[in-house]
């Protein structure tokens, strides 16, 4: 018999495998797509990395807008996966930028807030987390929110090739119990880096998961 693991993760591989194509940036709420397929949102602070993860998660290397540059990704972008059309990733800006203008800020805010509060088809929020940075008091505000609104999300390090095999362990364990006391969250977390591809396939399959 193919164990558990097997499948899941051949089912996440085979999802990302055919067609992924950049469908629309949407800068407010009346300019979303059709609510018709479930969607995996991609959250976390400015530079974080979630563009880059978008790409190294669809084997792109220019889907989603990457940049050295905080405050990058600026509009809600969709993306289409499978032919035909089986779910979206949804590319949101960053939040905790402190050098952004003040207007700006609360933009982005409520358009992220809104959206994840709204929206009938999303499945799972990714929040990403710097690996280096653990998590952030702004993390847990986004974290709040959700939890008290019920809306399912999962926590993914980012940049684990920045840091140390054992400071990346306490952080995932410090992470982990953490999570435990957050009503909405997935317990276990991933640890990934787009730079080298590390947690890509575990990271498919729980996209995989979300949406069945
Ligand atoms: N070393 C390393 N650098 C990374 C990794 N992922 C992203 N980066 C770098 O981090 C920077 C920010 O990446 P982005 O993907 O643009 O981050 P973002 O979260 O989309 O940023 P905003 O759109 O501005 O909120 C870029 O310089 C990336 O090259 C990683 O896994 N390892
Ligand atoms: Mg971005």
């Amino acid at each position: 018999m193919i164990p558990e693991k097997d499948i899941r993760l051949e089912a996440g591989r085979k999802l990302f495998a055919g067609a992924v194509n950049f469908l629309k940036s949407s800068p407010a709420l009346e300019f979303l797509p059709a609510p018709s397929v479930p969607e995996v949102a991609f959250a976390g602070r400015s530079n974080v990395g979630k563009s880059s993860l978008i790409n190294a998660l669809t084997n792109r290397n220019s889907l989603a807008r990457a940049s050295t540059t905080p405050g990058r990704t600026q509009e809600l972008n969709f993306f289409d996966v499978g032919e035909p059309l089986e779910m979206r990733l949804v590319d949101m800006p960053g939040y905790g930028f402190a050098k952004a203008p003040k207007d700006i800020v609360k933009r982005w805010k409520w358009l992220i807030n809104d959206y994840l509060r709204g929206r009938a088809v999303l499945r799972r929020t990714l929040i990403l987390i710097d690996s280096r940075h653990g998590i952030k008091d702004v993390d847990r505000d986004l974290m709040k929110m959700l939890d008290d609104a019920a809306i399912s999300y999962r926590v993914v390090l980012t940049k684990s090739d920045k840091v140390k095999a054992e400071l990346l362990q306490k952080t995932v364990d410090a992470i982990t119990t953490e999570m435990r006391q957050h009503p909405a969250a997935f317990p276990e977390i991933l640890v990934t880096s787009s730079e080298k591809g590390t947690g890509m396939a575990e990271l498919r399959a729980a996209v995989y998961d979300a949406i069945i």
